[in-house]
């Protein structure tokens, strides 16, 4: 096709083309739009076929004899749930409804917090979108489902090759009753910087358009100040707003005392006289012990009239004691993963909670029946994504003295493995917490946790002590991200950074210790949607794709280059996504609803004297030929 176009070129045809003439011709990549989703999907196919896929190359492989796994039947018609009453009374409905409740409530992670800690957050939307209506139907008691925000958003455009917003809308029309939950890192959106506040605004609005019903809001330095924009946004939206508290430290460790049980206190008012409805507390690290959740929850009913929605993770495998200790002490909402989607740095196992509250007075309700046949569903579909497994064997106290999230621990381990560091991983760990002091001990979670893991990484890497990073005799230079944030660029800790290490940082510069946002000149969205119709040359661009552009303007881009190329992936079963196809397999993928794709390969080819590979298929009974780079 290309050679096709290039000779009825009427510029080709007069002679008069030069070497610019491809690169300023672009509508001799016109077929690329034109050719069927069919062929492009082939394509697709026929490159990870011959190729592989560049995230799993040297990565343990799933068993061979793997089937696509098969969501449980549907006991019932989906009941009346949560987001019945948040649309019929509005988001306060739903707070003064959370505390009536004698059982404990409890939120399933599994699409969202479960695979970004457990794997890498490479679950495909496929994956999810098949088991939702078993929620919908079998556990409609459920208070909401965590399925958006955090690190998925960027890595569904980034590695999966697909578009978040979709994700979203499917999973919201499979669940109609049940509430969706996302994962905001207020001013930083999902993202790892701070944005200007109408970007903030616009996420939000598009993501509550979209499907999206409970915003947990946090804030990477738990600085309500920097959390409002966000809060404000959602509570504009009618949507539940979750003003969420971060926790750190350990309340009942007198050593500890900056974060003590006043600080939590005060926050939480803080998150009262803001509009929160709904007070989330977030132990990203799995910090907090039963002893003391059994004081703070305790504490925090007494002081604020909000209903509490506690989130932790069992990195060191004894958040279920924690859940169960602040059920004690009258916590309304926890989260939980499914079974096998649970435990180390995940979240709490969700059937252990059914199962060890049943016949009390905090008793779940949840059928647990149906939560083992969707925790079988999903110990099917983990078995798909080996190459993104961890290796993490076991639960590990380790985390009290580091103190990193759960999604960044594994993550952390990964990048000291590839830096030649693995065996180093305790010095690695301390240095961490060493940092963190460094830092004048701030709340760790994500983007404020990345900088004391790029910090931390360096000084290993390096040799530096924190002694010698300290000494301001000695000149270094910082990890860009440790500038940035001592510039005040994620805000202001509690306290503010400690004078010594923004001199050791900044030199001379004076940081700002404004809300970061106040300073950012407010984005024109139609010109960047007009610039970004001009650029995609003439593709329409909506809502979600500009918001999408505006979290990361490069990711998105290349993104859409590639669906160009490769059309709707996301509808082919992961196996086939991952790792292409064998000679005689058949799949189907549909690709609209109703309009499937039959795919058999037939046979692959040699590889040309042209470096091209020559895919051989069949596309719903016709036979197709699709030429490929061989690049191995
Ligand atoms: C990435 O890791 O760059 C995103 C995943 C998609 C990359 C596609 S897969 C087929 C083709 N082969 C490659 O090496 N990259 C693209
Ligand atoms: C995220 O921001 O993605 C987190 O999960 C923080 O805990
Ligand atoms: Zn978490």
């Amino acid at each position: 096709a290309f050679v096709e176009n290039l000779l009825k070129h009427p510029t080709f045809l007069d002679n008069t083309y030069h070497t610019k003439f491809i690169d300023e011709t672009p509508a001799l990549f016109q077929f690329n739009r034109r050719r069927d989703r069919g062929t492009k999907v082939l394509t697709y196919i026929a490159d990870i076929t011959v190729n592989g896929h560049p995230e799993t190359k040297d990565r343990p492989r799933p068993r061979a004899d793997l089937r696509d796994a098969r969501p449980p039947a549907l006991r019932a018609k989906p009941q009346m749930g949560t987001r019945n009453l948040l649309e019929q009374e509005g988001p306060q409905a739903v707070a003064d409804w959370m505390k009536k409740q004698k059982r404990l409530l409890i939120t399933d992670t599994t699409m969202r917090d479960g695979h970004q800690s457990l794997l890498a957050t490479r679950m495909r939307s496929h994956d999810m979108i098949k088991v939702a209506p078993a929620y919908a139907a079998n556990l409609g008691g459920l208070f909401s489902m965590e399925c958006w925000g955090g690190a998925t958003f960027d890595v569904a455009y980034r590695f999966l090759q697909e578009c978040p917003w979709q994700r979203l809308r499917d999973l919201r029309a499979a669940m109609p009753n049940l509430m969706t939950q996302m994962l905001l890192r207020a001013s930083n959106g999902v993202g790892y910087t701070n944005y200007p506040d109408n970007v903030v605004q616009e996420f939000v609005r598009v993501a509550a358009n979209t499907g999206i019903d409970v915003f947990r809001v946090f804030d990477s330095l738990n600085w309500v100040e920097n959390m409002r924009v966000a809060m404000d946004a959602v509570i504009e939206a009618e949507k539940v707003c979750e003003g969420t508290i971060c926790y750190t430290g350990d309340i009942l460790n007198p050593d500890r005392a900056k974060y003590d049980l006043k600080y939590y206190v005060g926050m939480a008012k803080e998150m009262e006289a803001a509009g929160a409805h709904v007070l989330g507390l977030k132990d990203m690290a799995g910090l907090l012990k039963p002893a003391s959740a059994r004081v703070l929850i305790r504490a925090l009913k007494q002081e604020t009239g909000l209903p509490i929605h506690f989130h932790t993770h069992d990195t060191a495998g004894i958040a279920c004691a924690t859940i169960l200790a602040a059920a004690d002490a009258g916590v309304d909402a926890v989260d939980c993963a499914m079974d096998a989607l649970s435990g180390n740095t995940s979240q709490a196992t969700l059937g252990s909670i059914v199962e060890a509250l049943a016949h009390t007075d905090r008793d779940t309700g949840l059928d647990i029946g149906a939560v083992r046949e969707i925790s079988d569903y999903w110990d099917a579909v983990r078995a798909h994504y080996a190459a993104f497994e961890s290796g993490m064997q076991a639960p590990s106290s380790e985390v009290y003295l580091h103190e990193m999230p759960g999604g960044q621990f594994t993550n952390l381990k990964a990048q000291a493995r590839s830096l030649g560091l693995e065996d180093r991983w305790p010095e690695v760990a301390q240095t961490y917490a060493d940092v963190n002091q460094m830092f004048g001990d701030i709340v760790k979670v994500t983007p404020s946790s990345k900088v004391v893991g790029d910090m931390a990484l360096m000084m290993v890497s390096q040799g530096l002590s924190r002694s010698e990073v300290e000494d301001p005799a000695r000149d270094l230079s910082f990890p860009d991200s440790v500038v940035d944030m001592m510039r005040g660029n994620l805000g202001q800790p509690p306290g503010g950074f400690p004078e010594a290490m923004l001199k050791k940082v900044l030199k001379d510069e004076v940081p700002n210790t404004e809300r970061p946002g106040k300073h950012l000149p407010p984005v024109d969205l139609d010109q960047t949607r007009t610039d970004l119709i001009a650029e995609m040359e003439g593709k329409s661009v909506d809502d979600e794709d500009l918001s999408g552009y505006l979290m990361y303007p490069k990711v998105f881009l290349d993104y859409m280059g590639r669906h160009r190329l490769y059309g709707p992936v996301r509808s082919l079963p992961t196996h086939t996504f991952f790792y292409g196809m064998q000679p005689g397999e058949e799949i189907t993928a549909e690709i609209d609803p109703g309009k499937t794709l039959e795919i058999r390969l037939q046979a692959v080819g040699e590889t040309g004297e042209d470096g091209e590979v020559k895919v051989f298929f069949e596309l719903n009974g016709q036979p197709r030929v699709i030429r490929v780079p061989n690049r191995l």
